[in-house]
């Protein structure tokens, strides 16, 4: 069926058919990794009667599919069961909160836990008599309620969890407490609030360690973490985080930046990526972050093709060493699926010059590249960068786009004759007191198409000025690129729908259009192979 299938992709995670979005509940337990997600069973269409989906994982990548964890059933959750989140309790015993949308179509939260905790699967849910748990309180709208997280407890012993929320065009998170899990109190400040931004949706909140890459778990609050704030404002589709300070017997979270609603703004991914979720994978001492991506072509594609939705390759999610942003990188056991290669080394790249990466599967592939560049200084001078929106910077016509050091990047999902292309590239500029790269993916030929939305994406992050080398990673597979900048620093998901670089046809370049010349240090491209994702019994168990 892949086969048959240009766009459906062959190591990305989708259910066998129809519509997914959020990612819920991620975890790790006795030895195996769990997914849910939103899933409408009956179309490739969001619908009325969402449903949790479930998978099993021994390695994130490659997965079986379950009977589905919670349908629609009570008065408090009949009209669809949306997304939320997994705690484990003390004793390893994991739970789930979820937001009901009750027969007033009210929006409430509901525990369920598992039928058998000795089945590693977790294939059976039971939902808690006493649910509904949580309903509205009066300073929210009854229709915005949603997306419990993942709950902590603070040093009072004492549960913690919140919830995204709206009233009037403020959007809100709001705080609860618990000793039991079932007994849930509103706090009577909001843990979080933005005017005129409408609501706030699957908020996430978890502790960095400000001096490793490891993860640590949500309940940890010392010296040594900062902790995290991420929220999706559904009025713009993006999830954005805010680094801060959290004390939990004040139930303060302060912020180090506010939103402020421009491209300053700073998100997990600057391309298709929403209603992220992370959890602490304790067996390898890591924060794991998974992201939805939605689709570019028309809802009426989507039933043709008969699913719709992604997520992304799960991404690993630390502190950079300037304690200024996240770092995110696709998790290690993806390069399990890497096949044959194809290396270059120390080649240089004219301006103006295309290079193509041949003799790997160019429609399905892993490239990493190191570029080595010219002295920064002679980068074009961008006299006020708070002044320009890197996405329209990176929106530019192509014939117009040109510059000192780069843009140079990948061409990827590529016909021969470059007619169809998605670049992935880097410019570098120098500003009255800092270097800055900007990092685009322009979907504007992406496809010969017209029918798509083809939006270019984009983001400045800052460099040392005495910066070497950079590198550019791209996990391409049909059609979605999901791509890292500067080892992590930024990302940007494309979802693409070439006509003609499909399958065989897909080529992938390296291209240099800037006036200076950069060399290639290193490449490496990897044919990806397929992953096993498939329903329980037709595969190879975990
Ligand atoms: N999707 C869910 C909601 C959530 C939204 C419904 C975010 O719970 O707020 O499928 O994409």
């Amino acid at each position: 069926v892949t086969d048959e299938q240009p766009y459906r992709t062959s190591y990305h995670f989708q259910p066998p058919q129809n519509w997914m979005n959020d990612p819920n509940a991620p975890m790790y337990y006795k030895g195996v990794y769990h997914f849910f997600y939103q899933h409408n069973p009956y179309a490739a269409t969001f619908g009325d009667k969402i449903i949790w989906a479930h998978s099993v994982s021994s390695d994130l990548i490659n997965w079986i599919h379950l009977n589905n964890a919670l349908e629609p059933s009570e008065p408090y959750d009949i009209n669809s069961c949306w997304s939320g989140s997994a705690t484990i309790l003390p004793g390893e015993k994991p739970v789930i909160l979820y937001t009901g949308i009750d027969h007033n179509k009210h929006q409430v939260q509901n525990l369920a836990t598992p039928k058998n905790l000795s089945d590693p699967f977790l294939r059976e849910w039971t939902k808690h008599p006493q649910n509904p748990l949580i309903t509205p309180p009066n300073e929210v709208e009854e229709d915005e309620f949603r997306d419990p997280t993942t709950a902590w407890h603070g040093k009072d012993g004492k549960w913690r969890v919140i919830i995204g929320a709206q009233k009037g065009d403020e959007g809100k998170v709001i705080l609860y407490q618990s000793e039991d899990f079932v007994n849930w109190t509103v706090s009577p400040k909001p843990f979080f609030a933005t005017d005129n931004t409408r609501v706030i949706e699957c908020p996430d909140f978890f502790p960095v360690y400000i001096n490793s890459t490891n993860g640590v778990d949500t309940s940890v609050e010392n010296s040594s973490v900062r902790h995290v704030l991420k929220i999706s404002y559904q009025s713009k589709q993006h999830d954005y985080y805010f680094l801060g300070k959290y004390v939990s017997d004040k139930e303060n979270f302060v912020p180090d930046e506010k939103f402020t609603g421009t491209s300053k703004d700073l998100r997990f991914d600057y391309g298709k990526f929403y209603a992220s979720k992370s959890f602490f994978d304790y067996a390898k001492n890591r924060r794991i972050l998974w992201g939805w991506v939605n689709e570019s072509d028309t809802t009426q594609d989507d039933i043709e093709k008969g699913w719709a939705g992604l997520q992304t390759i799960p991404r690993k999610v630390w502190l950079d060493k300037s304690g200024k942003r996240l770092m995110q990188w696709p998790i290690e056991e993806v390069e399990n699926l890497r096949g044959s290669k194809i290396s270059i080394t120390g080649k240089k790249l004219e301006g103006g010059s295309t290079l193509e990466v041949s003799g790997i599967t160019a429609s399905q592939a892993d490239v990493e590249v190191l570029f080595e560049l010219p002295d920064l200084e002679s980068g074009e001078l961008l006299e006020d960068p708070s002044e320009v929106d890197p996405q329209l910077l990176c929106s530019k016509p192509y014939a117009s786009r040109n510059g000192q050091i780069g843009p140079f990047g990948l061409l990827a999902l590529a016909s021969k004759d470059l007619t169809e292309q998605t670049a992935v590239f880097f410019q570098i500029y120098k500003t009255p007191n800092r270097h800055l790269c900007l990092m685009c993916s322009d979907h504007s030929r992406s496809s010969l198409r017209q029918d798509l939305d083809k939006t270019t994406y984009g983001t400045f992050f800052d460099i040392d000025p005495n910066l070497k080398e950079i590198s550019l990673r791209s996990l391409i597979d049909k059609s979605i690129i999901e791509s890292f900048g500067d080892g992590g620093r930024a990302s940007i998901t494309s979802r693409v729908y070439p006509l003609l670089a499909i399958k065989r046809d897909a080529h992938l370049y390296v291209f240099n259009n800037g006036s200076q010349s950069v060399i290639i240090s290193k490449l490496n491209a990897w044919s990806m192979k397929q992953a096993e994702i498939g329903l329980e019994g037709s595969i190879r168990c975990a």
